[in-house]
Formats: structure tokens, sequence, C-alpha cells
């Protein structure tokens, strides 16, 4: 028997269920509405992060949805999601890397600049700040705090855009030299203080000292 854990927003579950239709499986969902609940200590036992995904295969709980994908496609092998070239098959994930250590992370940071910036602002600071502390994932509550505080002018959105179109360039082969245009970085918000250095092959931000091209 499956059970997805999931929220209807999240990129990380929508994987998940992408899967799950391509594979004509079906599931039990317990729908989170990730504004608490997900540190529920009963939830906390099957997923240590407290986030979505979590997928329950009789009873065993599987996390990160990468490694969810990759496990529904061994345990319901067809119709395969993967390709049988091993140099695909390393492309692949490749890709889910990326999406995973950089890509997602750079979302939830803008989104929480812009989208669910105004709701959490109508919650007096202290109080939105002891709710994000919950998370297991310190970084994730300091990137969180900033980014409704600041909005775009948070120091971690410049980051997240440069990571996001640093990716994308690096995902699509088009960024050979690490740089980007300088109309990009026109566009990229103000407080450009890189805290991190990624460390992305082909990052785009001053972060890691690339040039940016006239
Ligand atoms: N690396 C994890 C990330 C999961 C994740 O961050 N999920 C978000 C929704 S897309 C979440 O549950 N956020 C709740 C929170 O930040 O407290 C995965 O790929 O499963």
């Amino acid at each position: 028997m499956l059970e997805l854990y999931h929220s209807i927003n999240s990129v990380c579950a929508q994987k998940i269920r992408l899967a799950l239709v391509e594979k004509g499986l079906s599931c039990t969902e317990h729908l989170m509405k990730l504004n608490g609940d997900q540190f529920d200590p009963a939830y906390l036992k099957l997923n240590p992060n407290g986030v979505v995904p979590t997928l329950l295969h009789d009873g065993t709980a599987i996390t990160e949805s990468s490694v969810i994908l990759y496990y529904l496609d061994e345990v319901f092998p067809s119709p395969t999601l993967m390709p049988t070239d091993p140099v695909a098959r390393a492309k692949v994930r490749q890709f889910n890397k990326l999406i995973d250590e950089y890509v997602h992370n750079s979302c939830m940071i803008l989104t929480f600049a812009t989208a669910f910036r105004p709701p959490l602002l109508r919650i007096p600071e202290a109080q939105r700040n002891a709710e994000f502390a919950r998370s297991p994932i310190k970084k994730r509550v300091e990137y969180k705090a900033d980014a409704v505080a600041h909005g775009l002018q948070s120091i971690y959105v410049a980051e997240a855009v440069c990571t996001i179109a640093s990716s994308w360039l690096g995902s699509m082969r088009l960024c050979s030299e690490g740089r980007i245009s300088r109309a990009m970085a026109i566009r990229s918000p103000r407080r450009l203080s890189f805290r991190t250095s990624c460390d992305l092959s082909c990052c785009a931000c001053r972060g890691c000292g690339t040039t940016i091209r006239e």
C-alpha cells in the first residue's frame, strides 16, 4: 500500500504525484497544510526534516523527492521513468541533483520573498519567526525570516536569482565559461552582498568571483 504525504503547492511533492500518474499507481493521500503541521512529532518521525513529500510504502517511510522517484522506479519498474543508456541515466541524476541542491532552495527563497510574503507579514514578526524556528533545517529558518522581512531586498534573493539563472544556463549547456550577461546582472536586486559562495561549475554570481560580461 502506498501513502503520500504532500501539499498542493509543493513542487517537490508534485514530482511524486506526476510519477505516480505516469506509472498508473494509486495512493492514499495525506494532504498537509504546511502551516506547522509538518513539525508535528508524529510527522517528524516519518520525515525528520519536517518537509513534504514523504512516501509510505507498506509502512516504510521514504523521504527526499528524488530518492522517492528512484525508489518508485525500482519497485514499480513498468513503465520506467529512467532511460536505459547509462550516460542518459547519469544525466537524469545530475539534473535531479542540481534541482535538489540549488534550484529548490532558491525557489523557496523567492516564493517567501514574494507570494507568501503578504499573508506572513500580517503575523507579528516574533510569532512568525518562532513558527519558522520550529523547522529542523536551521539554515532555512534564516532564509525564510530574511526573505519575508525584506522581500526582494533580502540578501538571499540576489543569490537565489543568480543561482537559478546559472543553474538554468548550466543545465542548458549555454554557460560554458561561467558568465552571465550584464542585462541579467542589472535585473538582479541591488543588495548583492553574497554571504556564501557556491560551487556550481558555471556559477554566475559575484560570490565566487566569476566575471560578468559587458
Ligand atoms: N530536499 C527535499 C525538500 C523538501 C521540501 O523542502 N519541501 C517543501 C515543500 S516544496 C516543504 O515541505 N516545506 C516546508 C517547510 O519549509 O517547512 C525534497 O526534495 O524532498
